[in-house]
Formats: C-alpha cells, structure tokens, sequence
C-alpha cells in the first residue's frame, strides 16, 4: 500500500469508502492451479472465496492444496520472492528488514501439522435461525496442512536485539504482535491483525512464518512467499503475504481485530453494533468443534452398514478425547473411532506429526462410526469433548456476525428418497 491511511469521523464513512474503492480492484492475476473447481463450492469469485464439499474434505488426513478452503479479503498479490522482504519493527527499539532468503537459511527450519478453521466455518447454521453478516459459509471453511517455515519466536529474538530474552522479556508480556499484509482488501488499507507477545515467544505454541505448505513452496492462495500461522486460533489470524510485523504495546488497530471477529450479544444489529466492539475481546482460540462429513443429507445410502465419517478439532491445541455419535437425534449416543496418528507411518517418520496427549493437538481428528444400517427415519448427530472437559452446544446460539458456531452438528436424514430412482 502507498499513502497514508485516511481517516474518517463515522464508521459508515468508513465502510463507504472502502465499498467505493473495491470494484476497481483487479482480479487478473488469480491462480488457477490451486483452485480444484470440481471439489470446491464458490461462495465468492471476487474475492475468491471457497470450501471443499464434505465428503471430498475428509478424504485426506493431509487437506491437499487444491481443495483446502480458500479465504480472502480481495485480489491476490502478485510477490516476487528476490524483492520480497519481511519489516520487523519493535515500537520501542530497532527495526530489521529481512529478505526471503535470510528467512530461509538464518533460522532453524520446522514442521507443524495443523488445521486453520474460519472463525465463520458453519455460519450457514446461525444464519438459518436469523440472517447474519459475512459469507455464508458451510461446515468445510476448514482445512489440514504440514506448515514448513520458521518459528515466528526465532525471528522476533534475532530482531529484538536481546529485548525479547528470558531477562528483559517482562516489559512486553503483555504486549502485541500485529501482522500487516501486501496487497489490497475490501474492508481497510490492507489485511491485518495481531496476536499476544506472550504466545509468539511460547515456543509451545508453535508460531510459525510458513514458507511451505504440504512439501511444497507456499501456494499464492494461502499467502506466498510467507505468511503466519497461529495454530489453535481462528484463522483470521494468520495472515498471508506477510510484510510487516510491529511489537506494540496495544492490539492491532484494525478492522479485523477492533470490530470484525468478535461475538456481539443478541441484541446487536446493524445500526447499534459500535456500542458492543470496545467491550468485547477480538477472537483468538478456536472453540471445540466436530462435523459429520459423510453422509450428507443429499448422499443416496445403499441398504446395509454405513460409517459415518467427520472431523473433530478443539482450540489452543488441546486434545479431542471423545467423540460422540447419534443416529436417533441425540437420544441415544455411541462413541466414534477417532484416528490416531501414533502409529502412522508418518507420524514415525516425522515427531511433528505425533499424537501423544501431552503435546499440542494443532491438527484436526478424524472420526468415523459404522452402522449395521441406516433407519429410514436417522437424524444424525456428533458432538466432540476435548480433554479439559469442554463439549458443543446442543443448539445454534446466534450472533450477528454468524462466528464460532458450534452447535451440534446434524444430520436430517428422515425425507430422503428410499431408492436412488
Ligand atoms: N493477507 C490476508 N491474510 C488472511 C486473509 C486475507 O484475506 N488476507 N484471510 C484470513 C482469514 S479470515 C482466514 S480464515 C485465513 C484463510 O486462510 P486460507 O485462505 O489459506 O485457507 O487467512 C487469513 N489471512
Ligand atoms: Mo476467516
């Protein structure tokens, strides 16, 4: 972005400006390869946004890149990565400018496994109780990927100049890093956001600048050449095309932090929401989350067993315990067989990978549960438990935003045709 950021007395000021700069924004350059159109429903071409279809979402443990759920604010940048560079800025002390290169060979390199979920994954629920603001997503806005790059800690210590060490670490305990992005966006300057001081140096929580993305370079559409990964959080946090980051005393300023991503309580409404935004936090660690991937209620089931298939997942990395399945529309529950990766080839081969109980559990579970048969009349229903004891709510709870729906997730298979004719 060049020139200064404008300001306005109102916040509709605001949105009409930015409403007004939107249609002119090019969206010629938007990758195709990574855009796999027969698995992905559109909600958005411009900006494209997009989620694979349930069925083809949970065929992977590993979301490959062309059906992973894409989310954008506006037009995808076009970076060069010899001219790419990443600002660091500590409000208070040095700023360091990095080039790709420095990024790739300076630090050690890592792997996390991860799921990055949209705090508006499954709005298309709270949306049918009353209509709600933002694309209407269904239950797929999320996604399992092997993030390769570096821990956003090492870079922060080797920008600090011994700000950030175990000794002088205190001043910023409780300060921010704010995330700024290349390219334009719909609803402000640029995307942005920010996270806790605290969890960027918790190495933890495994902060990571993403230069790879499933053993390959990092896609375009998921923020090439670099961008942050913050496991457990929504995803709005983790921002793509990184370009600068500021170590700053508050949150960041902007929209995505200050006023979208929050729950506002029920009686918000398009004319009164300003009240609530400065009373409420900005979201930051995913809920626990579960979904019935496989069958939906347009899926012809043939006559005879039928496993049931889904993911589960919960925030801040704590593990998915259990996972309970219902065939009877929660009168009766069995418990789902969860996949563990203990004993996966890759697990062994990668200690990222593993799913041991005292590491963090960034990735999703998968799930599945067989029946002998399918009643004619099955409303399914899942609802996970993590391990400190947190479980989904039975009904959708609305919020003007649609975000963080949880609810139980079902399945109405009553009115289904009998034979595929
Ligand atoms: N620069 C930038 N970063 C961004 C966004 C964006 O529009 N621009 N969208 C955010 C949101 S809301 C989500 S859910 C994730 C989506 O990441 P993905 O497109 O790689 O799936 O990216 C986040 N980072
Ligand atoms: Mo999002």
């Amino acid at each position: 972005m060049t020139g200064s950021t404008p300001t306005f007395a109102t916040v509709k000021e605001q949105d009409a400006y930015y409403k007004s700069l939107a249609p002119t924004f090019q969206y010629k350059n938007e990758p195709v390869e990574t855009r796999d159109r027969k698995v992905l429903l559109v909600r958005n071409e411009t900006p494209f946004n997009a989620e694979p279809t349930l069925p083809r979402l949970i065929e992977h443990q590993v979301t490959p890149i062309p059906r992973f759920f894409k989310r954008n604010h506006g037009p995808i940048p076009q970076l060069n990565s010899a001219e790419y560079t990443l600002t660091v800025r500590v409000v208070d002390g040095p700023t360091k400018v990095w080039t790709l290169h420095e990024l790739q060979t300076q630090f050690p390199q890592y792997e996390v496994m991860a799921a990055l979920q949209c705090a508006g994954n499954r709005r298309d629920g709270l949306n049918e109780v009353k209509p709600v603001k933002g694309v209407i997503w269904g239950p797929g806005t999320i996604s399992n990927a092997v993030w390769s790059g570096v821990r956003l800690r090492d870079v922060l210590l080797a920008s600090g100049e011994g700000r950030f060490s175990e000794k002088s670490g205190a001043r910023y305990a409780t300060w921010h890093v704010d995330f700024q992005a290349y390219g334009l966006c719909q609803e402000a300057p640029c995307y942005g956001s920010s996270v806790p001081v605290a969890t960027v140096l918790d190495p933890a929580q495994d902060v990571l600048l993403a230069l790879g993305m499933n053993g390959e370079t990092l896609p375009a559409d998921h923020g090439y050449p670099c961008r942050v990964v913050v496991p457990g959080v929504i995803g709005a946090r983790s921002v793509k095309w990184l370009k600068q980051i500021t170590v700053q005393p508050e949150e960041s300023s902007i929209f995505f932090q200050k006023r979208d991503y929050k729950i506002l309580p029920p009686e918000a409404n398009a004319q009164n929401l300003g009240q609530f935004w400065d009373k409420l936090s900005a979201l930051q660690t995913m809920n626990v989350q579960s979904v019935i991937c496989y069958p939906t209620a347009d899926t012809w089931i043939p006559p005879g067993p039928c496993t049931i298939a889904g993911y589960a997942i919960s925030g801040g990395g704590v593990r998915i315990d259990r996972v309970d399945v219902s065939v009877d529309n929660g009168k009766t529950w069995k418990l789902a067989v969860l996949e563990r990766l203990l004993s996966s080839i890759d697990a062994r081969a990668n200690p990222a990978l593993r799913d041991l109980p005292t590491t963090k559990h960034w990735a999703w579970t998968r799930w599945t549960y067989t029946v002998k048969s399918v009643p004619a009349d099955a409303v399914l229903v899942c609802r996970a438990w993590d391990a400190n004891g947190n479980t989904q709510p039975e009904n959708p709870v609305w919020n003007y935003r649609g975000v963080m729906n949880n609810s139980w997730f079902r399945v109405d298979l009553s009115n289904r045709p009998s034979s595929r004719l």
